[in-house]
């Protein structure tokens, strides 16, 4: 495959247990056997110190205040941003488990008047736009017969259904022209060919786009 002359920035979205993690490993392990260079990020990165406060508050060990997190989860993207950018311009293609559509939807979902989807999406703005978020939809039912949840905060399903709701009031907001719906319920091999043909779709628009900027 030939590369477009800067990288790509690919996010992978979803639910907890929606598969993500697993996701992630094959589209990066598929774009490097294609010959793509790329970097595996996630968020929240719990290896900075703004990461560890993160992790703690995710865990139980510590309280925060609902924007303060919010804010705190915008910051740790925040402090990858020149890397990221720097990566993508490059030619390496960055791919990314969970971005700011995490951030807005669970702090939103929380349902405070004070702390809307536009306001969650405020401290987000200025931060490297992908050129695809591929979303993995799965039930809240299939979600539970996945072994259920983890002991972290949110993981329950009265907040993952309504994660689920704001994934799907995103959409129809301006970021939601980046989001991809992926049928994450089937089989793993199955959404691995789905991730990679939207990826593969993505990546040729992109190509043509620049060609054409190129000739006019
Ligand atoms: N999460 C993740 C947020 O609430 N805001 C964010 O900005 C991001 C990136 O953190 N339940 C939530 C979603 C998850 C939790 O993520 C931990 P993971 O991918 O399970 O480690
Ligand atoms: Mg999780």
């Amino acid at each position: 495959m030939c590369q477009s002359s800067r990288g790509a920035l690919i996010v992978i979205e979803g639910l907890d247990r929606a598969g993500k993690s697993t996701q992630h490993a094959r589209l990066c392990q598929n774009l490097e056997s294609q010959g793509h260079r790329v970097n595996r990020m996630r968020f929240p990165d719990r290896t900075t110190s703004i990461g560890k406060s993160i992790d703690a508050y995710l865990k139980g060990e510590s309280e925060q205040e609902d924007h303060v997190v919010h804010l705190l989860f915008s910051a740790n993207r925040w402090e990858a941003a020149t890397s990221i950018r720097a990566a993508i311009e490059e030619g390496i293609t960055v791919v990314i488990d969970r971005y700011y559509y995490s951030g807005i939807v669970y702090s939103a979902a929380k349902g405070r008047k004070d702390l809307s989807l536009q306001w969650a999406r405020e401290p987000e703005i200025g931060l490297p736009r992908p050129d695809i978020c591929l979303y993995l939809d799965i039930s809240t039912e299939e979600q539970a017969k996945r072994g259920g949840f983890g002991n972290e905060k949110y993981e329950t399903s009265a907040m993952q259904e309504r994660v689920r709701e704001l994934f799907y009031k995103l959409q129809l907001l301006p970021d939601g022209q980046d989001i991809q719906v992926i049928d994450a319920g089937g089989n793993v091999a199955g959404v691995e060919k789905d991730i990679m043909e939207r990826v593969e779709q993505m990546m040729a628009d992109t190509r043509l786009a620049e060609d054409l900027r190129n000739i006019l």
